[in-house]
């Protein structure tokens, strides 16, 4: 990273280059979180093969597996019955996002000591841009290399780290990393790095276009240069046009710190499918209970409200509302939300697998209506709730219709009840 001396009567080089030399960043993602978290609380569990997301005969899918069973053929997002079958001596584990969630704070905690630039990619995997700190760092690589220590030093956990000139190929250097590795592109080493890489590693590059591109012969990145950018845009329309840039290696993506997320849900699936509309009704409160929680963490207010609801004969179905005003507190929600739930399954003869609500549009403040006169009682209801909650757990205070769920799960003061995907449970 050091600038090399240059002598007089060489080619000049613009003046600015000191402060133009490119960009650092650097992408970290925990290698098999959950069943990460779970090895650290329980080191019964190291060295055997754990799947985190349920029990083996539960309806469902694993949310993560640590390595020992990636190598049975397990991986995230694969029906738990299918991994039993895969690896029936397998650890099942039905997780604690809450604790995860205590991980994942610690974590980001950390990652803002090195740069105020982090962008939250999901729960264990964020994008630092050290570009602004460069006067903090003689060397960027030494920088990332601190962060990957401390990580792993502090959370017991270990992380994959990958810096780069950019977003997209920091991001591929950690998938080269994987497991608890380390990888940097080195400038001007860009294309050899991304040659040999197959196509299926680009975001760009899904299933069907990877079925696309292998009939075409086309299985390394490098055998993506030689398309024309139109032949991939008449492919693949505008994904096409993004397939071209991100297999050379160009991303001018900003870091984005604290962005809206596109949307915020929460569902699940019940143990045994469920016809009896008041417990429907339960179910469907409690997960708007959960979803208001998280919106106020992060001070989001929704502009479209979503109610899916999955048939016994897995017929999924989705009711959306539009609202003028953008609505954060639980009961606001759940009167719309109930009013789309019943609408939905009025019409139903068949009972219920799985019941969800979606808050999306979101913006970070509420626009004040001209036309409403305003209060804030809602507000401070909700603040009010959130303090003791925070006391005394989010369990200690809940409507009569959520404690319906009794008689179903069970029930922990301070998560509150333990439904089907218990490490989604949010
Ligand atoms: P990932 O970082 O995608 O996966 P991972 O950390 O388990 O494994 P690795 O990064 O080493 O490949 O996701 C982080 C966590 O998010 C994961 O531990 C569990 C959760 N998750 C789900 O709940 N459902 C999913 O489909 C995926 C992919 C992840
Ligand atoms: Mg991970």
């Amino acid at each position: 990273m050091t600038m090399k001396r240059r002598h007089f009567g060489e080619t000049a080089k613009p003046e600015s280059e000191g402060l133009m030399r490119g960009r650092c960043v650097v992408h970290i993602d925990i290698d098999a979180f959950f069943a990460a978290v779970e090895e650290l609380l329980n080191p019964a569990l190291k060295g055997k093969p754990v799947i985190v997301g349920g029990l083996p005969h539960e309806r469902g899918v694993a949310a993560t597996c640590n390595y020992e069973a990636r190598r049975y053929g397990i991986h995230a997002g694969m029906p738990l019955r299918q991994a039993y079958q895969l690896c029936p001596n397998g650890l099942f584990i039905r997780g604690n996002y809450q604790v995860y969630q205590a991980f994942s704070e610690k974590f980001f905690r950390i990652l803002y000591e090195y740069t105020p630039d982090v962008e939250a990619a999901s729960l264990d995997e964020a994008y630092l841009e050290l570009t602004r700190c460069r006067p903090l760092y003689a060397s960027f690589s030494e920088a990332a290399r601190r962060v990957k220590g401390r990580v792993e030093k502090e959370l017991g956990l270990k992380v994959s780290v990958g810096v780069g000139p950019n977003k997209i190929l920091a991001k591929l250097a950690t998938k080269r990393a994987k497991p608890a590795g380390f990888f940097e592109v080195e400038p001007g080493r860009e294309e050899d790095f991304l040659r040999d890489l197959g196509i299926e590693c680009l975001p760009g590059i899904g299933p069907k276009a990877q079925v696309i591109l292998r009939m075409l012969n086309i299985h390394k990145i490098g055998d993506l240069w030689g398309m024309p950018r139109s032949a991939l845009r008449s492919l693949f329309g505008l994904g096409g046009e993004e397939v071209y840039l991100q297999s050379r290696g160009i991303d001018s993506r900003p870091v984005f710190t604290r962005i809206v997320p596109k949307s915020v849900s929460r569902e699940t699936t019940f143990l045994e499918d469920i016809w009896d509309r008041r417990l429907l009704l339960a179910h469907l409160a409690y997960l708007c209970d959960r979803l208001t929680l998280g919106l106020r963490e992060e001070h989001l207010f929704a502009h479209v409200i979503e109610v899916k609801a999955r048939y016994s004969d897995f017929k999924t179905e989705v009711r959306r509302c539009l609202l003028l005003t953008p609505l954060q507190e639980m009961t606001a929600i759940y009167r719309v939300a109930e009013d789309l739930f019943l609408k939905l399954f009025s019409t139903s003869r068949l009972s219920l697998r799985l019941v969800g609500v979606r808050a999306s549009d979101l913006v970070r403040a509420r626009p004040l209506s001209l036309f409403e006169p305003y209060s804030d009682r809602e507000e401070r209801l909700a603040v009010a709730v959130d303090r003791v909650r925070e006391k005394y757990g989010f369990g200690s205070l809940l409507t009569v219709r959520e404690r319906m769920l009794d008689a179903i799960y069970e029930f922990e003061p301070r998560r509150g009840f333990v439904l089907k995907t218990a490490s989604l449970t949010r």
